[in-house]
């Protein structure tokens, strides 16, 4: 660990969906002068940055990762000056601010796209991946992560062009060098406005195959998977190419001060590992897919330990707008473990809003569904409406969170679940992160320091982490069971999921309670 580490591998991310954290205007909707609003309460929290997902101009096909205007603030948001508002109220509280950037798609709306699709001889024509088909057939057997083919018949000019996702978000052709600077152009407006960096929309996606051969069929696929796994996805994600990009990225980042590049790629650990050549950050997404088992995860942390290249900096994510939430997922009980468990790795942690209040996944009514995942792919299930729904604030109707009617419903019990109810009250899961925060900031042996062990004894995960002489023993009980488990001898108890702060420990056997997880301070064994 250099002895100088950057804000953001001390720091920890603040995931906010503007669209459901606070709205200003009635429309229902959250918007920038609502997140400027609420920075006081993200303060409280004492994490170091916020990320934002998109706000660009966008149709909104795909909630704001179907961009118009790369350089531009969508009016459901707000305007320009809202947006220069919200970075100078967050950097006044020492906040960073981290945008999304979405580099492998426009919408189809984009001028860019409406330019290219015009006719075959645009002078952006090679902007986009157009090709002939094959026997009144698309190009190749690639499918979208939406389901259906990956290509899409364009009439007027008789090509067909190619998307990963919707139709409505065309890929760009990375391989040309006016989309490459064009794209630059676009990052260097928002760094000389002095945002603090960028979370890149789904990076394995930037380059398919020259050849566009077809992909293999996958020897896994069974029935219940969605059908966009009945190939695999060999010529279509992970390109060698996307390096060469991401490098460029970087190097105009890094002609600014102190910002960071982080990248979105759900792959496995090995093919991770290849992308921190490009980004500081590879978003892990490998907590929020893991079964909530101490054998498991004392593997996945030593596994992901020993891929790290040198100087890769490692980073963990507990939920984020695509998946399941963590209280859903492992289970409310387990909720204060999660956390203790995400804010005493090594790396920096990544939390999503309302995460720390225990909102749980929402169910919502057939009519009232908004995600075109479920709309547009029937049968892929609830969607991600779920994991999206507004931020409760107070006991009052709609949680403080509008005046008007939300885009999405809250949760059923807004009148317990919200901040100002959990503000302060003993126990309470947001009391538990603003503390566990509190001590890793104190802490440098809990952001920076090294590990001892990480292993797992029965239900128990068991880590030590490590900064000068500084050593801090983390024993979470995954089980529904009280457990006994040996301290490497006398300690101080620093934190307890259960009991809150205690004293000292003069044994050397630690009594668990069912869902209990403690940080104790063994700095004293010789
Ligand atoms: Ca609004
Ligand atoms: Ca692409």
């Amino acid at each position: 660990m250099p002895t100088e580490a950057a804000w953001w591998q001390r720091g920890i991310i603040y995931q906010i969906y503007p669209r459901s954290f606070q709205d200003s205007n009635g429309d229902g909707i959250g918007d920038l002068a609502g997140i400027t609003a609420r920075l006081d309460y993200v303060v409280t929290l004492g994490v170091d940055a916020i990320w934002i997902s998109p706000i660009n101009p966008s149709p909104m096909a795909d909630f704001g990762y179907d961009v118009s205007d790369y350089t531009g603030i969508d009016p459901i948001f707000g305007g320009m000056a809202d947006f220069d508002a919200l970075l100078d109220a967050a950097h006044q509280r020492g906040l960073k601010l981290i945008m999304d950037f979405v580099p492998n798609h426009t919408s189809e709306q984009h001028p860019w796209f409406l330019e290219s699709r015009s006719s075959r001889d645009s002078l952006k024509r090679d902007w986009y991946i157009w090709r002939d088909g094959k026997d009144g057939s698309p190009p190749n057997n690639w499918m979208s992560e939406f389901g259906g083919s990956a290509w899409t018949f364009d009439e007027a000019s008789g090509q067909y062009y190619y998307h990963a996702y919707l139709p409505q978000q065309p890929d760009l052709n990375w391989r040309n060098s006016d989309v490459r600077a064009a794209m630059g152009n676009a990052l260097r407006f928002w760094l000389d406005k002095g945002v603090d960096g960028f979370r890149l929309d789904t990076i394995h996606h930037l380059f398919e195959d020259e050849g566009l051969r077809d992909n293999p069929l996958n020897p896994d696929f069974h029935e219940g998977l969605p059908p966009r796994e009945q190939f695999e996805r060999t010529h279509q994600t992970d390109q060698r190419e996307v390096r060469d990009v991401l490098g460029e990225f970087r190097r105009i980042c890094e002609s600014y001060d102190d910002r960071v590049l982080i990248g979105e790629a759900y792959l496995p650990l090995e093919k991770l590992m290849r992308y921190y050549d490009g980004v500081h950050l590879p978003f892990n997404f490998h907590l929020i897919g893991a079964p909530w088992n101490a054998a498991h995860l004392a593997d996945l942390i030593w596994r992901y330990e020993q891929l790290l290249p040198r100087n890769g900096w490692p980073n963990w994510v507990l939920g984020n707008h695509d998946r399941s939430r963590v209280a859903s997922r492992f289970g409310i009980k387990a909720a204060p473990l999660a956390a203790m468990l995400l804010l005493t790795l090594r790396g920096t942690p990544t939390l999503y809003y309302g995460d720390e209040l225990g909102l749980a996944d929402v169910n919502i009514p057939p009519a009232q569904v908004q995600d075109p995942w479920e709309i547009r792919v029937p049968g892929f299930g609830l969607g991600r409406d779920p994991v999206r729904t507004p931020m409760p604030w107070a006991s009052e109707p709609n949680g403080g969170f509008t005046a008007g009617k939300p885009w999405l419903p809250l949760h059923d019990n807004v009148s317990e679940l919200n901040v100002q109810t959990l503000d302060g009250k003993p126990g309470s899961l947001l009391d538990l992160y603003r503390d566990l925060i509190a001590l890793r900031r104190r802490e440098p042996a809990l952001s920076t320091g090294d590990y001892g062990t990480v292993e797992h004894r029965d239900d128990v995960l068991v880590y030590e982490r490590v900064h000068a002489e500084r050593r801090l023993f983390i024993a979470l009980n995954l089980g529904t069971t009280l457990i006994y488990t040996p301290l490497p001898g006398p300690g101080e108890l620093l934190f307890s999921t259960v009991h809150g702060w205690k004293g000292k420990i003069a044994g050397d056997l630690l009594r668990l309670q069912p869902h209990e997880g403690v940080i104790v301070d063994i700095s004293a064994i010789a």
